[in-house]
């Protein structure tokens, strides 16, 4: 220890004065305001750093125990984390929301105020990005040494308004106000190549020479978990020139064009591409995936090669997980690493490529999987092209080896077929050891489909590990009052393993418990209320039944399905207005990718449904809709709580596994939903009579695509479906434009690729069950408690002891010593 470590430091919070003690310092020292006149950012920003003070000695002390008792490290690379605020669970992981509510009470500022003034990190597209932060949260909290390594975006998901019913989109600036969580490292830089050629020498050497070199600078956020006692790091990467100003360009009065490299510099950090699940073969998204992953992987070599001499023990202590392919090229540049800096043959060089790394699949959708044309590919990577035919060329012999009878072609890294280009599904699959899926179905369907071939060469490489959240953030501090029910009933174990809340199943019996699980619910539903009023203008009943659908906007999550059964239901009231009708609120949120024409027309429909129904004066409270505009990670800590009816219908076999699934159903909501995802576990657990199912299975529906589906037909055979159509088709909700939504009633009737039709009737059908399950007050109690008590296992820890068992190989503590905490 040197002399500058022996110095003691403390700036602990203990009680409410050492918060006011160390916020006001904060607020004249680091932010550099007289309270006196300071604003909310101002509060914001000292309280920020006064409890990020509070992470950094656990930071240290995890970083130094990793490193001297030489741990495996797990590096999370993933193209987005959508974590949103950190301020509130950072503060309720570390016990200190008593102390901090209370000093800023006394020091005159609103606790609430100042949490919602910290911008939603957005840095993510939806269940992707988010379950990247879930498992942050997680790997914390079972103290396993990580890193998550991403893109520091200037700008995230996009900010969505509506205007007249239509989706609009603004820049999100979530840094213009300053990260107060993050330590920007100027001395961690590292070179980024692109372009150019390759060159052999006489030796036989490739040498790569690049037109172009960038650099990649880290910005560190620390993650605390559960109690806080573990901190890991998210390290970011920023786009950097290597030099700022071309000076003599400058001099020569070319003001613009001496600021061009820096300006493609940091182009590349500058955006995250919005569109999720589909792929853009652009130059600019090529550059962002190996930008991050070649920072990431030079990082984590130079942190192994600091404390270990012998590169071929890399795997005993490193395991890299690509989340998704958007990391894939990493299976190349470790192998250019390995060999070009480091010497290795490229036969051993393969073999330590395959034993780090692990790829996580998340999606089946053919428009999904990456594919970069060679032409692109070898202009920004010639290098990694050389490399991945290289590895083509083994994988080849492989399969011309393998018994069974396989068409090569289609198993190839590189397609040289009519389309011709790099596959990086192939490329993850063939340079991992472990190849997952993120729920049981999905996994199987992997097997089944695109992954057929390579399964049947590498067998028992695929496996699920079905997604998980973390109970911290979706339960325990987005819903306070079933927290605080929870925690005096049954105690606090289940936040740190969340399978000890199913010790709540047996008051589902509990008459006076059902009371108070509902109390909660109502609590909860009425802040929304009161947000629906305020940002919206639409007045509705906290006694009626809140059907929640959110998520990001997409034909196969079915959004249209929903929304026409809501006009389905209105001609019903219509008809019988006096009839005993179960009160809803359908609600929705959920952003379009800005160039998905049809979903951007969905949202319309949504909206023009909303304003024919919500302004009705004969269907009052029966039927309300709304659209919350500008869904994101904070709206969705305050809709969870609030929801009573889950709306997970999408076409089976197309959700990889669903999250939001999860979280609605620990917050007391049922789930109306078709066997697909994680779905079909979650009816598992919490009982078949505890959810309500409908639908085409996933082999229905493959059965449908092969034998083909007659849309036409089905709409002929329903008289309901029919004046739904022909309602929507015909301008009944947009007489300013008639034919605003022809496209739509064309494309079910034609082409009705999600089986929307198919599913119309049992959906309904289901639908009408759920209205009359809620009325019965006490037995929808009964079953939504059971939902909350039997979907711990659902937990993002658990998730992440699959991973570190599976396919990590590393240790993780008892969910026991968890709660008992120590190190
Ligand atoms: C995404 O959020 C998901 C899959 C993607 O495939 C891309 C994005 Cl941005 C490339 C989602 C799945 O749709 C969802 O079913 C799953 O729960 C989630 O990833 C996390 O695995």
């Amino acid at each position: 220890m040197n002399a500058a470590t022996a110095v003691t430091l403390s700036r602990r919070i203990e009680d409410a004065e050492d918060v006011k003690r160390l916020i006001i310092e904060k607020l004249k020292y680091a932010v550099g305001k007289d309270p006196e006149h300071s604003v909310r950012q101002d509060w914001s920003a000292a309280l920020i750093l006064a409890v990020r003070d509070q992470l950094v000695d656990h930071w240290m002390a995890s970083t130094r125990r990793a490193y001297e008792q030489d741990q495996k490290r797990v590096y999370y690379l993933s193209m987005e984390f959508l974590i949103g605020r950190l301020l509130k669970d950072t503060i309720i992981n570390l016990g200190l929301e008593a102390p901090v509510r209370e000093a800023l009470t006394e020091l005159g500022a609103d606790y609430d105020e100042i949490l919602r003034s910290e911008p939603d990190a957005a840095l993510g597209n939806g269940g992707l990005g988010r379950l990247a932060a879930c498992f942050l949260d997680s790997m914390s909290t079972l103290g396993i040494p990580a890193h998550g390594y991403g893109i520091r975006y200037e700008n995230g998901l996009f900010r969505q308004s509506i205007h007249d019913g239509w989706q609009a989109e603004e820049p999100e600036d979530w840094l213009v106000t300053g990260h107060n969580w993050e330590f920007e490292r100027p001395e961690v830089i590292y070179n980024i190549p692109f372009g150019g050629e390759v060159i052999t020498t006489p030796e036989g050497k490739a040498v790569w020479h690049p037109a172009e070199v960038m650099l990649a600078a880290a910005y560190d956020t620390p993650i605390a978990g559960w109690r806080g006692r573990h901190v890991n790091t998210l390290r970011l990467w920023a786009g950097k020139p290597a030099k700022r100003v071309d000076l003599d360009r400058f001099n020569r009065g070319e003001y613009l064009s001496a600021m061009e490299a820096a300006v493609r510099a940091e182009t590349v950090s500058r955006i995250l591409y919005p569109d999720d699940t589909t792929e853009e073969g652009k130059n600019l998204r090529l550059r962002q995936e190996f930008f991050f992953t070649s920072a990431s992987l030079q990082d984590l070599l130079r942190r192994y090669l600091s404390s270990h001499d012998d590169i071929s023990k890399l795997p005993e202590k490193v395991a890299i997980q690509l989340n998704d392919t958007h990391p894939a090229i990493a299976v190349a540049e470790l192998m250019r690493l390995l060999v070009d800096t480091h010497g290795l043959s490229m036969e051993v060089a393969f073999q330590l490529t395959r034993e780090t790394l692990s790829y996580t699949n998340h999606t089946l959708m053919p428009e999904a999987l990456e594919r970069w044309s060679l032409q692109l590919f070898g202009s920004v990577l010639p290098r990694h092209l050389d490399i991945i035919r290289w590895i083509d060329e083994q994988h080849l012999r492989t399969a011309a080896a393998a018994k069974r009878t396989l068409d090569l072609e289609r198993v190839r890294i590189v397609d040289h077929t009519n389309g011709q280009g790099v596959r990086m599904g192939h490329l993850a699959f063939v340079g991992s050891h472990r190849v997952n899926g993120v729920s049981a179905l999905h996994a199987d369907l992997m097997k089944q489909t695109v992954f057929q071939d390579l399964d049947s060469l590498y067998p028992s490489r695929i496996l699920g590990v079905t997604n998980g959240v973390t109970p911290r953030r979706w339960l325990h501090s987005c819903n306070k009052p079933l927290s605080d029910l929870l925690i005096e009933t049954i105690g606090e174990d289940w936040i740190g393993d969340l399978e000890a809340i199913e010790a709540v199943a047996p008051y589902a019996e509990d008459a006076a418990f059902r009371e108070r699980f509902r109390a909660a619910k109502h609590e909860n539903k009425c802040r929304l209320v009161a947000e629906i009023q305020s940002r919206v203008g639409i007045h509705v009943s906290p006694d009626a039944m809140f059907d929640v659908q959110i998520k990001r906007m997409h034909e196969y999550k079915r959004q249209l399905l929903n929304i026409m059964e809501a006009v389905a239901q209105y001609f019903a009231i219509r008809n019988d207005p006096a009839a005993d009708w179960t009160p809803r609120v359908k609600i929705f949120g959920g952003k379009a990718a800005p160039g998905y024409e049809m979903a951007k027309l969905i949202i319309k429909l949504i909206n023009d449904v909303a304003r024919a129904v919500n302004s009705d004066p004969v269907i009052g409270d029966r039927l309300k809709i709304v659209f919350l505009p500008n869904y994101n990670v904070s709206t969705a800590e305050r809709i969870i709580p609030a929801a009573d009816l889950s709306e997970q219908i999408s076409t089976a076999g197309m959700e990889a596994s669903g999250t939001g699934n999860m979280k609605l159903a620990l917050n007391g909501a049922l789930t109306i939903g078709t066997l697909d995802g994680a779905n079909v576990e979650i009816c598992d657990r919490v009982g078949r009579e505890n959810i309500h199912i409908f639908g085409l299975t996933a082999e229905d529906v493959a059965n449908y695509r092969i034998s083909g589906y007659d849309s036409r037909a089905v709409i002929d055979g329903n008289e309901t479906l029919k004046t739904v159509l022909d309602a929507i088709g015909s301008g009944v909700f947009s007489p300013e434009d008639p034919n605003r939504f022809r496209a739509i009633v064309d494309r079910l009737s034609y082409d009705d690729y999600f089986f929307v039709t198919a599913d119309f009737a049992a959906y309904l059908d289901e639908q009408r069950k759920v209205d009359r399950a809620f009325m019965d007050k006490e037995d929808w109690t009964r079953r939504t408690i059971l939902n909350t008590a039997r979907v711990g296992w659902f937990s993002a820890d658990r998730a992440i002891r699959d991973y570190a068992r599976e396919i990590w190989n590393v240790e993780t503590p008892s969910a026991k010593e968890i709660n008992q905490g120590g190190e």
